[in-house]
Order: C-alpha cells, then sequence, then structure tokens
C-alpha cells in the first residue's frame, strides 16, 4: 500500500506471472525483462521455503576470494537447512533472483567494479544495462516482487554518526518502512549511530526483534547497550511475528537481529578501536556518501589483520542459518 505506483503494479504483474502462468518465463516488469533461477522459480511455485540473500556485501563487503568462497557456503547452509538461496544482483541491466555458479564467480570477481546498487540505483543500472550488487535496499525490493518474504544479510545501513548534520541515513532504513520483507542480520556496526538507527526504524514502523537476547546486537559485537522491547526465541516465534505483519497488511518490513555467535564476538575491542581509527581516517579524506561503509569495512579488515573479516564470514553464516530456518517455519505455518 505504500509502494510508489510503479512498483505496486510491477508486483503485481509479476504476481500474475508467476501464479497463473508460471510457463511464461523470465517474467517481466512493466516491460523489462526479469530472470527467476529455476530452482527459486519451483520452489515458489510450489510454496517450498527460499531465502533471498544480497550481494553487496559479495561486491563491495568482502575481498576476493573470500568473498565467493562465503557466497558459496552461505548458500549451502541455506540448502541444508532445508531453504532455496535466491542471491540477487542486476547483470547486464537483468534483475536476476537466483545465481547460478557461474553468476556468482562474475560478481565476485567484478567486485567493486559493480555498481553498488540501492534503491536510487535501480532504474539507472537497468536501463545502462550494467552490472549492480544489490544493497539490502535494493534486494528487499525484488524478493519482494517475487513473493519471497524472508531475506538475511551480515549487517544493514543505518543512520550514520554525525547523521544529524550530514542526513547520511542508510535507504535500508526507509525500505523496511515500505516492504513488507524480513530482514535478519545480526544488528548494525558501531561504525554507526545505533541509537538514532533504531529511533529512525521506529519512526518508519519498523517491528524490530532481537534473536534469544534483549539488547540489540552491534553485529562484530553481541551488546550495543540499546533495548529492543520485542525478543524472539525460535524460528516458530519469528515466522509467527513475520506472518502477522503479513496478514495485517501494515506494508513494513520487521528485522530479525540476530548477534553473532559467542565464539566469535572475543576480539570486539580490537575491532572497536579500528573502527574509531577507520572513522577518523574517513574524515581525513573526505570519504562520504556511498563510498563510507565500503571503506570503513576495507579499512577495519586491516587494521585488524583479517579479525573482521573472519568475525564478519561467522555472523554471515549465522544469520544464513537462523534464515532458512524461519522460512522453514513460516512455510509449516501456512500450511
Ligand atoms: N553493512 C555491513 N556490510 C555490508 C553492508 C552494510 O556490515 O556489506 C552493505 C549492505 O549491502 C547494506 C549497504 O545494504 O552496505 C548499506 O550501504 P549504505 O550505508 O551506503 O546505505
Ligand atoms: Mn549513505
Amino acid at each position: 500500500p505504500n509502494s510508489p505506483p510503479l512498483i505496486a503494479m510491477a508486483s503485481t504483474v509479476v504476481s500474475r506471472l508467476s501464479n497463473l502462468n508460471r510457463h511464461l518465463y523470465p517474467p517481466k516488469i512493466g516491460g523489462f525483462a526479469m530472470k527467476v533461477s529455476p530452482e527459486v522459480d519451483e520452489a515458489l511455485s510450489r510454496g517450498e521455503p527460499v531465502v533471498a540473500l544480497e550481494s553487496t556485501i559479495i561486491s563491495h563487503g568482502m575481498p576476493f576470494p573470500h568473498n565467493l568462497e562465503t557466497a558459496k557456503e552461505v548458500e549451502a547452509i541455506v540448502r541444508n537447512n532445508g531453504a532455496v538461496p535466491a542471491t540477487i544482483a542486476i547483470l547486464d541491466g537483468v534483475p536476476c533472483i537466483g545465481l547460478s555458479l557461474e553468476e556468482l564467480e562474475r560478481l565476485a570477481t567484478l567486485g567493486t567494479r559493480a555498481k553498488k546498487t540501492a534503491r536510487r540505483d535501480i532504474a539507472h543500472v537497468v536501463a545502462s544495462r550494467g552490472n549492480g550488487a544489490t544493497t539490502v535496499s535494493a534486494s528487499m525490493i525484488f524478493a519482494s516482487m517475487v513473493g519471497i518474504p524472508v531475506f538475511v544479510t551480515g549487517g544493514i545501513g543505518g543512520v550514520h554518526r554525525h547523521g544529524e548534520t550530514t542526513m547520511d541515513i542508510s535507504s535500508d532504513l526507509t525500505e523496511l518502512g515500505r516492504t513488507p520483507v524480513a530482514v535478519i542480520s545480526a544488528g548494525v556496526k558501531s561504525i554507526l549511530d545505533i541509537p538514532r538507527t533504531l529511533e529512525y526504524l521506529e519512526t518508519q514502523g519498523v517491528c524490530v526483534a532481537t534473536y534469544m537476547t534483549n539488547e540489540f546486537p552491534a553485529f562484530f559485537t553481541e551488546k550495543s547497550g540499546c533495548k529492543v522491547n520485542c525478543r524472539v526465541d525460535s524460528p516458530e516465534d519469528c515466522a509467527r511475528l513475520i506472518d502477522a505483519n503479513i496478514q495485517l497488511k501494515l506494508g513494513t518490513g520487521t528485522l530479525i537481529a540476530v548477534p553473532i555467535p559467542k565464539e566469535h564476538a572475543a576480539s570486539g575491542n580490537v575491532i572497536e578501536f579500528a573502527i574509531q581509527t577507520a572513522l577518523r581516517e574517513a574524515r581525513e579524506k573526505n570519504v562520504t556518501g556511498c563510498a563510507e561503509t565500503p571503506f570503513l569495512l576495507a579499512r577495519v579488515n586491516e587494521l585488524t589483520e583479517g579479525a573482521s573479516l573472519a568475525s564478519n564470514i561467522a555472523l554471515v553464516k549465522n544469520n544464513a542459518l537462523v534464515g532458512a530456518k524461519i522460512a522453514a517455519a513460516l512455510t509449516q505455518l501456512r500450511k
């Protein structure tokens, strides 16, 4: 209901095509082709669990070859836990839902030569037949268009520190306010302003739930000092929450915050110190806007000699595990 008319129309077209004319393939959104992989298409038409995955984490979030290895492992974890992975990206101007191994490899080797694609960039990348690695916001849009309610990432974007003057607020937050997809994430990084991020999500009407904890996690560490008022303790709890949000047609997304596994949270203080250094350098070098997150991620990894990357990989895999179980629980609930 909150979507702009074009997207609403596009999703109607796609859902008609996907419900009535499954043999019509690939589906078209308002005249533009969109490619749903045969595996994802089949799972969706059978009502089987599917987990959507983003691709900026592959192109901009991790260095090669860790990005490719992680992407493959994350897909395997999703499969081993009863769901079909649907990694989302734009290749040669075509939005793809579910990538082949070749396509994953292409994206991983393109790295930052792929365009980091948030909501505002989608039309430009499609029109110029470019390669776009979709952020949380853009991936949520495509997941919603094809009817995937569960989406897994590492961390979402948020309100940047000094956001009250720069107005640098990730479009992930506004997307959560307008697209009914559940996002499974390890919270937000302390490179961001976590209290203001939670305030902004409240303004956007987004239900933020913590998974088996009372405190909102800070990506590399289990704690941010911020409490939220919704706690879930199992995949079934999550499924009921997500289902209620969908049935009520609230139109908003849900954020499920899963803390990093205890055994990987150890290096939190070292990483926190590196974050302070990286933030200072970003200000000195005047790195701002959509370049800031990739810069900080890469710099923190250098400064911690790979410790932050190892933690990052561990938490993404854990989120994939939890997300697959949530998708399976949601399918059971809807039977
Ligand atoms: N946070 C991370 N790792 C990431 C990102 C965020 O810990 O890779 C990526 C995600 O794709 C997210 C995007 O959607 O960065 C947010 O970018 P920005 O802050 O420019 O909105
Ligand atoms: Mn930004």
